[in-house]
This record gives C-alpha cells, structure tokens and sequence, in this order.
C-alpha cells in the first residue's frame, strides 16, 4: 500500500520542507515585512538611492494605497537625514525635466493606489546630513492630512536603481504605469 510509505518521520521531513518553503516565500517577499498601515493608508514599497559624491539631495520613493471611504494628502516629511523633505512632482514639458514642489500635497483618492517613482511625483529629501549608502534604512516620519504621521524606513538601493528590490509580482501589477525614461 502506498500510505505505508508516510510514517511519522517522513511526515516530519515534509513538514519541515513546508516550513522551508514558506520561509523561503516570506524572505522572497519583503513587500509584505515592510508593509506599513496609518488609518486607511497601506504603505509600501518605501525605497530610497544611494547618493553619489556630496549630493545632498535625494528621491524618496513609495506607494500608497487608500482602503478608506475618503480621500487623504501626503503633505510632507521629516527625518534625520535631511534637513527638509518636500512631496515633489517631475514632468517633462517640451523636452525640458522639470520639478516642483506639490504646495498642496499629494491627494490619494479612496480605493486607489498612488506610486511614487522616479520620473514621477516623489518625495525630496533636501541638505542630506549623511549620505544614503545601499543597503541602509533611512527612518523618515510622513505626515498625511488624515493618517498623521508615520514613521518608515527607505530601503536605499543602489546609485542607479529604477525600483525596489525584490519586487513580488503582484506588487508589480499594482504599479500604476510611471512617464517613461524617468531620471528621478
Ligand atoms: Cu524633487
């Protein structure tokens, strides 16, 4: 018979197997150890560049989800690391990058998913105390009009990084389609 074949030990081993697997899965998906909930806002995705030379700005990358019935405004940020961070937007007009300060925040509508990415609206770090090394984690503390503040880390990638590490590809699939050839 074929069950003979499942004695206790060999239930272990698969067990154990599981467990491997599993972990394997939660290592493969930082997304989720990095999720971070203020009110009806789902942070995720929090990432950062590593800045080359003296710069002493920097991008701040992220998405957020709204599951609230009401709209929220990313208005601004604060941190050690910089002596100022400003929600920006960057678009090009005639050929020509250009970056501006959203006076009045970044609004998230309800039910909706809104990515900061390079290229797009970020979140600018200016006067950087220390510069960001890859591999760091960055505590910046966000404030939203409704959430309040929330505190997070950029997970700082590499000089060049157009993403996060490690993206799943579900997370892939809520990114909302950012301008191309983006710098920053
Ligand atoms: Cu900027």
């Amino acid at each position: 018979m074929r069950l003979e074949k499942l004695t206790p030990a060999r239930i272990v081993a698969y067990a154990a197997l599981l467990g491997c697997a599993l972990l394997g899965y939660l290592s493969a998906a930082p997304a989720y150890a990095g999720e971070i909930k203020a009110g009806d806002l789902v942070i995720t995705q929090a990432w950062s560049r590593a800045t080359p030379g003296g710069a002493k700005v920097a991008g701040g990358y992220l998405t957020i989800e709204n599951k609230g019935a009401a709209a929220d405004r990313l208005i601004g940020g604060s941190g050690d690391v910089a002596g100022r961070i400003e929600v920006h937007e960057m678009a090009t007009s005639n050929g020509v990058m250009t970056m501006r300060a959203l006076d009045q925040g970044l609004t998230i509508e309800p039910g909706k998913t809104v990515t900061l990415a390079p290229g797009g609206i970020h979140l600018m770090m200016f006067d950087l105390k220390s510069p960001l090394k890859s591999g760091d984690k960055v505590p910046v503390t966000l404030e939203f009009e409704k959430a309040g503040k929330v505190t997070l880390s950029f997970d700082v990638q590499g000089v060049g990084a157009q993403g996060p590490k490690a993206e799943s590809g579900g997370m892939k699939m809520q990114m909302s389609p950012g301008p191309s050839g983006g710098k920053m």
